[in-house]
């Protein structure tokens, strides 16, 4: 069965972009939501014990229509989250280096740009949903806890979660300002980590 992992730091480590209220109430009670309605649906499979999270969502369409959604919302969630609480770090913030700052700069001329275009695909998508930077570096939103391996994509490199229960104790309706502070906790290591690997 899946379980809600550990934190890499503190619930307060990415204050003051951040608050420990929202960092425990997103992690404790909506993760671990999503890890709980994952494991009720994956339950009713013949082979749950053996499942992987990735594999099971590039394969939704394999999957019984009774738990095909479940699976499809509350398994986007949990792994969704493992990636977001994975790029972030009390350390972050700045520019990438390495293969990964020369790949963005390749691609989108410099890194503001790159930024720019970002921050502006994750204030205009439309509800809840998450923006992503695939592998092969394209920025897409996706609604819901939809994220690239649903659609026939790899693991993506970076996520940022624009749902309100990810901003709203902060930020209140302001998502522009969230996405502005949320740059300076990204972990640029971790990113180029997941391009690497
Ligand atoms: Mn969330």
């Amino acid at each position: 069965m899946f379980k809600l992992g550990q934190l890499p730091y503190d619930y307060a480590a990415l204050t003051p972009h951040i608050s420990a209220d929202i960092m425990r109430l997103h992690h404790s009670k909506h993760h671990q939501t999503y890890v709980d309605k994952l494991n009720a649906a994956v339950d009713q499979l013949p082979d749950a014990s053996s499942l992987d999270i990735v594999q099971l969502l590039q394969g939704l369409s394999d999957l019984p229509d009774s738990v095909r959604q479940a699976v499809r919302n509350h398994g986007g969630g949990h792994y969704n989250h493992q990636l977001f609480w994975e790029i972030m770090s009390p350390n972050g913030g700045g520019e990438p280096s390495g293969e990964l700052g020369r790949a963005i700069n390749s691609k989108y001329g410099s890194f503001q740009n790159f930024v720019d275009q970002f921050s502006d695909e994750a204030t205009k998508l439309f509800g809840s949903g998450w923006v992503w930077l695939n592998r092969d570096l394209e920025i897409v939103g996706m609604p819901n806890q939809d994220n690239p391996l649903m659609y026939g994509g790899q693991a993506p490199l970076m996520g940022l979660d624009v749902w309100e229960h990810a901003y709203y104790l902060d930020y209140y309706n302001r998502r522009d300002e969230y996405i502005r502070q949320w740059w300076e906790v990204v972990d640029w290591e971790a990113v180029d980590y997941r391009l690497r690997g």
